[in-house]
């Protein structure tokens, strides 16, 4: 089976009802397929494509289009910053981007790069230029269950970000999984608003709703009244990160209105307690949490159809092995209390981080299991919770993964900063706040701010940077993060 039944063309072209609706605008099935089918003809051959991910029906048509042509398709973030674009479209080498007709994509000068404009006319959506081969362009039906389908870029620790190869394989045993756990099936109508370049928005939000052939309504925000006016549309299934539950949490008239869904999914981050419950009490029900990472997708889940427990993640989706191990790689015990590394294995994991293989080589335990960096315990039951991450160094701030030190390197551009520390801080809306901390001279720490949102991306720019005579540093001069303040 193609990854997304959209793309084999069949049944499906001669429905037109209205099977995707991003930000108030939607196309039928059998539009959406003609329209990727045109933009894969465009692409046939290529070794990758990027595509300026807005949240938009154009983004989706050309992620489908890549999908259909068989080339890997790499999302990049509308708001990323030159230091950023440039990094991930040299590392990629892709010879073309895809944007709606109008953006006008920032390009990296010196980067030889051919813009494709994708425009939704209301005979459908066509590249500009090319309205001929509607249908059949690509061929194939999808990308091969071989090389990547999608190149997703990710912060780690240090260093600019890694691209994740993740195979129509893994995507495809990922949503099915998914779909047993969540009980979803063609008669969900799923709600949500998340960013179109990451997991969690496009390969659930928006390629598991393909799969699955349900209607999307992506709300193009996700904020309260937009979820609100979802479920109005007859949204059953939402998804959200922690911070979009919050802010529902904080409306209550918006909060009820979820009253008639079947399902609410959190995940990308842990739900605080009192957000559940909050949501228990105003929406009628908890959210149900998954767990995963780029790398690995989605490998816990709490099921649909089981408790709801605040604070747990659940337990592996079909086809998912996980274990917890001590720093002598010796398992611990599931007895609630303890905790160790969560380690995980199975057909979800990523192929790899592109051109990197001592990267990817690290990652991986002797015995073949995905180091996840996350630290968790399990119970009896056979229920995760995640506590925290071995590396202070990933920062999670309103779901984003960002690495301190790609923003240290970004305040360090700065001709006035002599030296940078970047820490994650707790946030009550958040979850985490980026907060820097700087020996600089002529420059203000909201300057320092503004800077690094022209560089990097806007939820990478610290919420505050403040400049001190000196970091704590130990004896070796390694800087002491734990001694910054931690508000
Ligand atoms: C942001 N702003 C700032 C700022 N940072 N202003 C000053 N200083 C700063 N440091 C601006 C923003 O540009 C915005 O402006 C306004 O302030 C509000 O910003 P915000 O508070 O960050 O809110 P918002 O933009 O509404 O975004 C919140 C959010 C968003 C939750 C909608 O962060 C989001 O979509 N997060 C989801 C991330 C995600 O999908 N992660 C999944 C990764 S995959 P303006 O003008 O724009 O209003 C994964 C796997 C898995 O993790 O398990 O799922
Ligand atoms: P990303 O690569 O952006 O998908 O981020 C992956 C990281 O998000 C994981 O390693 C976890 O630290 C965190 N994460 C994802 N889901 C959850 C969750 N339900 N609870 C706690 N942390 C989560």
């Amino acid at each position: 089976m193609t990854l997304v039944p959209v793309l084999a063309g069949g049944g499906a072209v001669d429905d037109q009802q209205a099977a995707v609706t991003v930000a108030g605008r939607s196309l039928g099935l059998g539009d959406l397929s003609a329209a990727a089918g045109a933009v894969a003809a465009r692409l046939t051959g290529l070794s990758a494509v990027a595509v300026e991910a807005s949240p938009s029906l154009e983004t989706v048509v050309a992620v489908l289009g890549g999908l259909a042509a068989g080339v890997p398709v790499v999302p990049l973030a509308p708001d990323a910053g030159p230091l950023e674009r440039t990094h991930i479209l040299r590392d990629c080498a892709a010879p073309v981007l895809l944007a709606a007709a109008g953006a006008a994509p920032a390009v990296p000068p010196g980067t030889p790069l051919e813009v494709i404009p994708v425009r939704i006319s209301d005979r459908g959506a066509w590249p500009a230029g090319g309205g001929a081969g509607a249908g059949g362009g690509g061929g194939g039906g999808g990308a091969g269950p071989d090389g990547p389908a999608l190149i997703l870029y990710t912060s780690g620790t240090t260093g600019p970000p890694k691209g994740v190869m993740l195979s129509a394989a893994a995507i495809a045993a990922d949503l099915d999984a998914l779909a047993e756990a969540w009980g979803w099936t063609p008669e969900d109508v799923l709600v949500h608003g998340l960013p179109l370049f990451h997991v969690h928005g496009l390969i659930l939000g928006v390629m598991g709703a393909l799969r699955v052939g349900c209607r999307l309504i992506h709300t193009g925000r996700p904020t309260p009244a937009a979820y609100a006016a979802g479920a109005d549309e007859g949204g059953s299934l939402f998804f959200g990160v922690p911070t979009v539950w919050s802010r529902l949490a904080a409306e209550p008239d918006a909060a009820a209105s979820l009253r008639g869904a079947r399902l609410l999914v959190s995940g990308s981050a842990g739900l605080p307690v009192p957000v559940f419950e909050r949501l228990a009490t105003l929406a009628g029900q908890g959210p149900i949490e998954r767990y995963g990472m780029t790398e690995t997708l989605i490998t816990l889940s709490a099921r649909a159809a089981g408790d709801r427990r605040a604070g747990w993640v659940g337990w592996p989706v079909a086809g998912i092995e996980a274990r917890l191990v001590d720093e002598g790689g010796q398992p611990v015990a599931a007895d609630a209390e303890t905790v160790g590394e969560l380690q995980v294995r199975g057909p979800t994991m990523m192929d790899g981080y592109l051109g990197q293989p001592d990267a990817t080589a690290a990652v991986y335990t002797s015995d073949g299991w995905l180091r996840t960096g996350d630290v968790a315990g399990a119970d009896r039951d056979g229920w995760y919770r995640i506590v925290g991450r071995q590396s202070t160094d990933l920062i999670k701030t309103a779901g984003y993964r960002v690495g301190a030190g790609e923003v240290e390197a970004a305040l360090l551009a700065h001709p006035g900063v002599l030296e940078a520390a970047v820490i994650g801080v707790p946030d009550d809306d958040l979850g985490q706040a980026i907060v820097g901390y700087v020996v600089a001279d002529g420059v203000s720490g909201p300057e320092l701010c503004e800077f690094v949102a022209g560089v990097l991306s806007v939820h990478k720019r610290p919420r505050r940077v403040e400049l001190v005579a000196a970091l704590p540093r130990n004896a070796m001069g390694k800087v002491q993060k734990a001694r910054l303040p931690n508000e």
